[in-house]
């Protein structure tokens, strides 16, 4: 049998020396021993991907190193989000999220995982990437008829465009129509309030309790 904790402690050894390929191969062994997906990425990976965040801003590392690590993440990220999205039963749709990583952002992991646990909770997720520019929310929120608009931001810079985001739908006359969430390390309840949007949540179990729970709200507004 696998012993979890061990095997927790080596996704973490192959972050911090940037191995790629021991990256995949524990996470295949996490699905195989049955290991829920999720717990091996906080447990385990994204464990090793913020120390070494921390080390880059005491300058113990540089972004070569910090790159090479969130490669590996990635890596193993996108074969364990698929075993997510698998174990999610089919339950009935519950809505439809249009989501992307602000402008002038590129971090997408976070996201990634957001993307996964909304799927597998039954939400059609459109993933518009990292980096979008304001009005590419509202337009792919048109198109798709979204309930909810999702914008993840990672630097305390980038998270003023959350707010740059819900001004533009209230210039568009769109505010009203969709809910709007906000996520990412630097953000907060206080923050979401302050911008007026719609929610925060911390991270990808509470993304979809909030959208569950916005989604609640909507129907009871319709009835
Ligand atoms: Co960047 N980076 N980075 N980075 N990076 C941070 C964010 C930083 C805190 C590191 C540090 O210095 N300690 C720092 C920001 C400082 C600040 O703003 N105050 C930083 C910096 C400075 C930078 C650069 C500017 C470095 C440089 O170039 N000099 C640069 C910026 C580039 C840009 O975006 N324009 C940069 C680049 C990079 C890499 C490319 C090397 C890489 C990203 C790779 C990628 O994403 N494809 C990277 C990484 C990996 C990090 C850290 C180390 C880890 C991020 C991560 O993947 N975490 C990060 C340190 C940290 O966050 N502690 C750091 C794991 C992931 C599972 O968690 O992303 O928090 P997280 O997502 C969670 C929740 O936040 C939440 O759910 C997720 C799952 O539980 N969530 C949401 C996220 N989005 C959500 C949306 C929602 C709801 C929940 O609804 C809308």
């Amino acid at each position: 049998m696998v012993d979890k904790e061990e095997l927790f402690k080596k996704m973490q050894e192959a972050i911090y020396n940037y191995d790629k390929d021991l990256a995949v191969k524990l996470a295949k062994e996490a699905i195989e021993a049955g290991i829920d997906p999720l717990e091996a990425i906080e447990k385990g990976f994204a464990v090793a991907i913020r120390e070494l965040g921390e080390k880059f801003d005491r300058m113990e590392i540089f972004l070569p190193e910090l790159i090479m690590g969130a490669d590996a993440m990635k890596a193993a990220v996108d074969i364990l989000k698929e075993e997510i999205v698998r174990r999610g039963q089919k339950v009935e749709k519950k809505g439809v999220v249009v989501i992307g990583t602000v402008e002038g952002d590129i971090h997408d992991i976070g996201k990634t995982i957001v993307i996964a646990m909304l799927q597998s909770a039954g939400f059609d997720v459109y993933d518009l990437g990292k980096d979008v520019p304001i009005p590419r929310f509202l337009q792919a929120a048109e198109e798709v008829n979204a309930d909810i608009i999702a914008a993840s931001a990672l630097l305390t810079t980038t998270m003023m465009k959350q707010r740059d985001l819900i001004e533009y739908l209230k210039s568009q006359g769109k505010r009203d129509k969709y809910f709007v969430i906000v996520g990412g390390a630097p953000c907060s309840q206080k923050w979401a309030d302050e911008i007026g949007a719609d929610g925060y949540a911390r991270d990808a179990i509470e993304a979809v309790k909030l959208c569950e729970r916005l989604m609640e709200q909507k129907k009871k507004k319709g009835a």
